[in-house]
């Protein structure tokens, strides 16, 4: 807002003494202070169409012929964003914990990918996770009980920073008497760095000879250690590098790189950053035409160069999110979070550059169409614990609509399957909406689209085949024989 900016400049002193008091990391303060001045000062993060130009090229990664280099996993980190709870599907633990497929969460299949790439390199690459004060006991206890050795490894976890919720009209930090750890929040992937520094780990994994970082979301099952990958970024000796994908009709909503005319650095447009009038540029595929997968290469002795030159934190764009201090109460006061994303650190290196990665290393689970499709047959499960497309399913993975108001929690599609998860692996495209129930006996094929107008869950069974059901009339739970309103010819 306006009426905070300048000359009433809302003070940050009084989220510095509540940090400090909480034992913050003086990076984590500054990082904090510096998306703070750029709420206060009124900038509205807002990127122009007409100061930023396309990327118009970029390497892709099936054309590198350069020889894999194995040296280079000795001085390599992976890292593993794990500090959401995945809210958004309705969760109150890390998404991570989530089961996949043959009772397999996130986290095991992490877990046993690195395993398997340390057995075949011969080399003990190292493995990080970050995790957030509401993640970090989940996680440990998951790894101590499932996976002692990593457990039992040097700083297996780094711990993210948390950050105070603002007063939405003053911006002075939000109070919450009935449950004071409402009155902070996670200051979003950005912190990252902060965390690095504040930790000590970045000097840390610097003196002990490291000097890549490979960092991935936890959700992204696709996103391994790629040698081939790693190799061509230390020959290109690039300081950060982005693993992009070609934007389709589906992605128009996420973020796009682009290059900033002023200092030629490549730059990310999120879609909050973009004004009303540039929205047909930013949803232009064949003009912005990458996106960030947020699997990103980092050169650590260049960030600790960035890190240096800015007085101990790198500033990154703000993200403004409005909420409310109690996120189970409407009524209560209303705030702000300030986040930072990972990935807009692109635009702080001198020498940044991105490829083309195909679409296996990106492997997101957003929603719960992503999961029931994951943990159908459609996927299937590589030695090297990746989830491939499964080969059957011709190339192109089915399109799952699930209704989006009756299955946004994980809960609710665990409900729908739980009798087991229905066959998608000759499936074109599945829509669903209302209620259903479906088994392990439920085999969708070719198009489906599956209608209940009724409060009542109806049971979807044997197989369907190209078919446009209205199944509101049918008996609700038991086996049903649905009525066929139409069929669409077989494809
Ligand atoms: N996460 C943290 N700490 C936080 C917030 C998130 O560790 O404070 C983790 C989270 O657990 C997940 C990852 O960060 O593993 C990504 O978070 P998520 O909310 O799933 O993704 P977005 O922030 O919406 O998007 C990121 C990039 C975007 C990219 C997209 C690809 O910002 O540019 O297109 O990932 O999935």
């Amino acid at each position: 807002g306006n009426n905070n900016s300048s000359d009433n400049m809302a003070s940050f002193e009084p989220c510095r003494t509540k940090m400090e008091k909480e034992g913050i990391a003086p990076s984590a303060i500054s990082a904090f202070e510096s998306t703070f001045k750029s709420l206060v000062s009124g900038n509205t993060g807002i990127i122009p169409e007409s100061t930023i130009s396309p990327v118009p090229e970029l390497v892709h990664t099936d054309s590198i012929s350069t020889a894999p280099n194995s040296a280079l996993l000795a001085e390599t980190v992976v890292l593993k964003l794990n500090g959401g709870l995945g809210t958004g599907m309705g969760l109150d633990k890390a998404k991570s914990l989530l089961e996949v497929k043959n009772g397999d969460t996130f986290l095991d299949l992490t877990a046993k990918q690195v395993m398997c790439m340390r057995e075949e390199f011969g080399e003990n690459v190292k493995f990080m996770l970050m995790n957030s004060f509401s993640t970090s006991d989940d996680t440990l206890e998951f790894f101590q009980t499932k996976y002692p050795s990593l457990a039992a490894e040097e700083g297996l976890e780094m711990l993210q920073n948390k950050v105070p919720k603002l007063d939405a009209t003053t911006y002075a930090p939000a109070t919450c008497e009935s449950d004071t750890s409402n009155e902070w929040c996670p200051p979003g992937h950005g912190d990252l760095y902060a965390a690095l520094i504040g930790s000590g780990r970045l000097d840390g994994l610097l003196a002990s000879g490291y000097k890549y970082m490979f960092v991935s979301n936890s959700d992204n099952l696709g996103a391994t250690l790629d040698l081939k990958i790693l190799t061509h970024f230390a020959t290109i000796d690039a300081s950060f590098m982005m693993e992009c994908c070609e934007r389709t009709e589906n992605d128009k909503k996420g973020g796009h790189l682009a290059i900033r005319h002023s200092d030629k650095h490549l730059i990310l447009r999120e879609s909050a950053m973009c004004a009303d009038e540039d929205e047909a540029a930013f949803q232009d595929i064949t003009k912005h035409r990458f996106f960030n997968t947020n699997n990103l290469w980092i050169r650590l002795d260049k960030l600790k160069e960035i890190v240096d030159k800015f007085g101990g934190f790198i500033p990154l764009p703000m993200i403004l999110n409005s909420k409310t201090v109690d996120p189970k109460d409407d009524k209560s006061q209303k705030v702000v979070q300030l986040e930072t994303a990972m990935g807009a650190a692109i635009e702080c290196f001198d020498g940044a550059s991105a490829v083309i990665v195909p679409r296996t290393r990106f492997a997101p689970v957003k929603k719960c169409d992503d999961l029931l499709l994951l943990r159908s047959d459609a996927y299937v499960i590589t030695e090297d614990f990746r989830p491939v497309l499964n080969p059957a399913c011709g190339g192109a993975a089915p399109v799952v609509a699930l209704d989006s108001k009756k299955y946004k929690m994980v809960g609710q599609l665990e409900e729908a399957t739980k009798d087991g998860v229905p066959s998608l692996v000759n499936c074109k495209r599945l829509t669903i909406k209302g209620v259903v129930r479906m088994g392990r006996s439920t085999r969708f094929v070719g198009d489906v689209s599956i209608t209940n107008k009724s409060d009542e869950a109806k049971f979807i069974s044997g197989k369907i085949e190209n078919a446009t059901l209205d199944v509101s009339e049918e008996v609700g739970l038991g086996a049903l024989k649905p009525t066929v309103v139409a069929t669409a010819p077989i494809a």
